[in-house]
């Protein structure tokens, strides 16, 4: 085996892809490095292991999860689906296009399950700190087993961060939280819409966490859902008893105040207000700093750290394409640290992700937007064995569910998308997604 010892930061989809790209070479019997995935979770699967706590976990770190219950897929799984292993092979028959969490989560699961690479990760390893050692070339992972209470220290030659960004949550003030009679929480600690069911909520941002999370509200039987914009209102043809108005200025007491004098009385506020890149791991000098955006920041190719290109990140940008686009950089950083892609010179790798950036600042709207998530995904599996896939056809994909929230946002997960894998079309869900209350994986499945 090749001497060579890599860490994985994190077993959610972005780590889970690199052990699969790494297990791939080695059944094709090549040489491969030793692997080691730090998970500080009990479970794989990051965001898609659903938790009911919030706050801190178990073990007393800060809680990672951020999905909720009834929580269905986004985007239509057409757009995320693996090239090397269809959801027609995870689940025998063709299946609708937004499945629940726990459907997504089995799908996850089922890939690395077949793959054999559970053994190559430490569970309830929080890892704690990263130094990188000029003088022997190495970096030193100290992470804390919370099971054995211990402390452990390894040296590898590559780190792989891969702990995802949608987890510490952006949670901004404004005038009167401190004595608002009613509950404020970030979309980060919430759970379970029926809570909110009678109630008035406010909701703060414009986002995906906002109309889902409104969305949810209102289809377990919220009173009023009132959304205000920093920026621009949604502007979907929303249900009645569903306002957006401008930003908010103030709370007083249940009441809100608007920047346009208008005012609402509410019960809960919640703030679906963003995530910040978090790394409290990682000292300054290997620590990305980068907005949520399609181009991060000093990553070559999207996952070079520039500063030290010993150092990888995985699954950093904003995301339209999610898991095939995490594999496409797996199979790409594990080609790199395999020697089979040279890295350029570094002024070139400082040009790189500024010159994507300006690419991204000339993007008209978000068509163009998932077009050009689209063409980074076709430039990485370009150079690697990751099998090559119909990236256009997935967009295509994107493009219809775009034109399928503005006919009807409460409507657009009935419609049905097709494979860019397999080429077939998804069949319509048994029950349109307002009615169906139920989210478990038997009841999805259900023909
Ligand atoms: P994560 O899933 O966040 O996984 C990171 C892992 O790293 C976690 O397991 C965590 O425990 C671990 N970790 C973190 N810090 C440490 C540490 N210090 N030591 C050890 N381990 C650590 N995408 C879609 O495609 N479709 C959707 O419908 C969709 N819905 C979403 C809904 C919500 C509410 C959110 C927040 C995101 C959603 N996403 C969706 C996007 C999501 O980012 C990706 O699907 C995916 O989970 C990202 O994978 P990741 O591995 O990069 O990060
Ligand atoms: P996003 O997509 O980062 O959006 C954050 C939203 O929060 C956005 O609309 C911002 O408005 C708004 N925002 C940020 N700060 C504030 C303040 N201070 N006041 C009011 N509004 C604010 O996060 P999401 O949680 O929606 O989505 C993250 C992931 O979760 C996504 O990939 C999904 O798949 C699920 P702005 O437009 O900047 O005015």
């Amino acid at each position: 085996m090749s001497n060579k010892r890599v860490a994985v930061i994190g077993a959610g989809p972005s780590g889970l892809a690199q052990l699969r790209a790494f297990q791939s070479a080695k059944q094709k019997g090549e040489d491969i490095p030793e692997v080691v995935c730090y998970e500080k979770q009990s479970d794989w699967g990051g965001l898609w292991n659903y938790t009911w706590r919030t706050g801190v976990d178990e073990d007393g770190e800060p809680c990672h999860c951020s999905m909720y219950r009834y929580l269905w897929s986004n985007g239509p799984k057409e757009g995320l689906e693996f090239a090397d292993y269809t959801f027609d092979e995870h689940f025998g028959k063709e299946i609708a296009s937004y499945p629940p969490r726990a459907v997504l989560f089995d799908y996850i699961k089922g890939r690395v399950e077949k793959a054999g690479v559970r053994d190559w990760i430490k569970f309830n390893h929080v890892v704690r700190d990263v130094r990188y050692d000029e003088g022997t070339g190495k970096f030193t992972v100290t992470a804390r087993d919370s099971k054995n209470d211990a402390e452990t220290a390894e040296e590898f030659d590559h780190v792989i961060v891969a702990s995802g960004h949608f987890s510490t949550p952006n949670v901004p003030y404004y005038p009167g939280f401190e004595s608002f009679n009613g509950r404020i929480l970030h979309a980060h600690d919430f759970r379970d819409a029926r809570e909110f069911a009678d109630k008035d909520i406010l909701i703060l941002g414009t986002s995906y966490s906002a109309e889902d999370i409104g969305s949810q509200c209102w289809k377990y039987g919220a009173k009023s859902i009132t959304v205000a914009h920093r920026t621009a209102p949604m502007g979907y043809k929303w249900p009645d008893n569903w306002q957006e108005v401008p930003a908010l200025v103030k709370v007083e007491g249940r009441t809100a105040h608007f920047k346009d004098g208008t005012t609402k009385d509410v019960d809960a506020i919640i703030l679906c207000t963003g995530y910040k890149h978090h790394f409290n791991f990682l000292p300054d000098d290997l620590r990305l700093k980068t907005a949520n955006r399609l181009a991060a920041a000093d990553l070559y190719k999207g996952v070079v750290w520039n500063k030290n290109p010993k150092m990888y990140y995985l699954g950093m940008q904003d995301q339209w394409f999610t898991f095939n686009m995490f594999d496409a950089q797996a199979w790409w950083v594990r080609d790199s640290i395999m020697g089979k892609i040279a890295l350029p010179d570094q002024a070139t790798m400082e040009a790189d992700p500024k010159a994507r950036e300006a690419a991204e600042d000339a993007l008209e709207d978000d068509y163009a937007c998932i077009r050009y998530q689209g063409d980074y995904v076709e430039e990485l599996i370009a150079e690697t064995d990751y099998p090559s896939f119909d990236v256009e056809a997935a967009c295509q994909q994107f493009y219809k569910w775009k034109k399928h929230k503005k006919q009807g946002i409460m409507e657009f997960r009935n419609h049905g998308y097709t494979s860019p894998m397999t080429g077939k079309e998804a069949p319509p869900h048994h029950t349109p997604w307002k009615d169906a209350l139920d989210d478990s994986l038997e009841s999805y499945l259900q023909t």
